[in-house]
């Protein structure tokens, strides 16, 4: 493992005394999410949300405009740049760091020209011209593993061993990048949570988080807040899954992970902060 985690403007240590979990809270520009699908609204909504979790102590933002839930339709490349890059300027300088969640080089390309300082690509560098557009840039790049796409990933997810699978897929886009000429400090690695995984597959990669990390000796993000797999062991609809997903946080930091993707920051900060000082280092 390298000793720390090139991330744009920032350095992470991932060993050490001031090694810790950072926390990326979830900036969603879609039409669900604010009031009336207006261009201008949904600026605004967007950044009184990233203020907020800015008070809450948020290290990293992660802007999306297109959603990755099952079953959801892809977004022109257009509509996606319309909705996330005045997100990303506004917020550039605000403080955290900044992260886009896309799929698409163009996207990638312009997001890199505003600033940012992480690539979060749900299809793990596999676009065409995908690693050519985040090749020259220091942000920090996220590889997450996904069976097939949002639209089919959950109608048969199938794996003979869920773990061993994944993290082959992850060697190879981690020596993929690196024989492009991409720093491998600049990689962290993810199992995909639901991203065509039943329940079962979901929790035996939660439950291997430290063999991922050992295995692949890079620092790995978990993103399980609110999904089904919480729904699915605390039997409770999407808004009442903060204190299930706390759970699957820490089960994930207290195994290695570098990074937790939430939507509860206040609540999952103040977590990390007792369940550190609590532990034996
Ligand atoms: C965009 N997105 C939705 N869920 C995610 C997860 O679990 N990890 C990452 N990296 N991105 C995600």
């Amino acid at each position: 493992m390298h000793s720390t985690l090139q991330f744009g403007r920032f350095n992470y240590p991932l060993t050490g005394e001031h090694a810790r979990a950072r926390v990326m809270g979830i900036l969603n520009v879609t039409p669900d999410s604010f009031s009336d699908g207006g261009q201008h609204h949904s600026l605004e909504f967007a950044i009184s949300h990233a203020e907020e979790m800015i008070r809450d102590g948020v290290d990293i933002i992660d802007v999306g405009g297109e959603s990755s839930r099952p079953g959801a339709d892809p977004l022109p490349l257009e509509q996606e740049l319309q909705r996330v890059m005045p997100v990303l300027y506004a917020l550039r300088d605000q403080g955290p760091a900044i992260s886009v969640d896309t799929y698409k080089p163009q996207v990638m390309r312009e997001a890199i020209i505003a600033g940012v300082d992480m690539i979060n690509d749900i299809n793990g560098f596999r676009a065409p011209g995908a690693i050519e557009a985040v090749r020259d840039s220091d942000c920090a790049l996220c590889i997450m593993h996904m069976q097939k796409d949002p639209q089919q990933m959950q109608l048969a997810p199938q794996y003979g061993d869920v773990v061993a699978e994944v993290i082959a897929f992850l060697r190879e886009r981690i020596e993929t990048l690196t024989a492009a000429g991409i720093d491998p400090r600049r990689i962290c690695v993810d199992p995909g949570f639901g991203f065509g995984k039943t329940l079962e597959h979901n929790y035996v990669l939660l439950r291997s988080t430290a063999r991922i990390i050992t295995e692949l000796q890079m620092p790995l993000l978990a993103g399980l807040s609110r999904k089904s797999m919480v729904g699915g062991i605390t039997g409770k609809p999407v808004e009442q899954r903060m204190a299930g997903s706390l759970g699957g946080a820490l089960a994930a930091v207290a195994q290695g992970a570098a990074i937790v993707r939430v939507h509860d920051v206040a609540e999952t900060v103040d977590a990390l902060k007792v369940w550190q000082a609590g532990i034996n280092r």
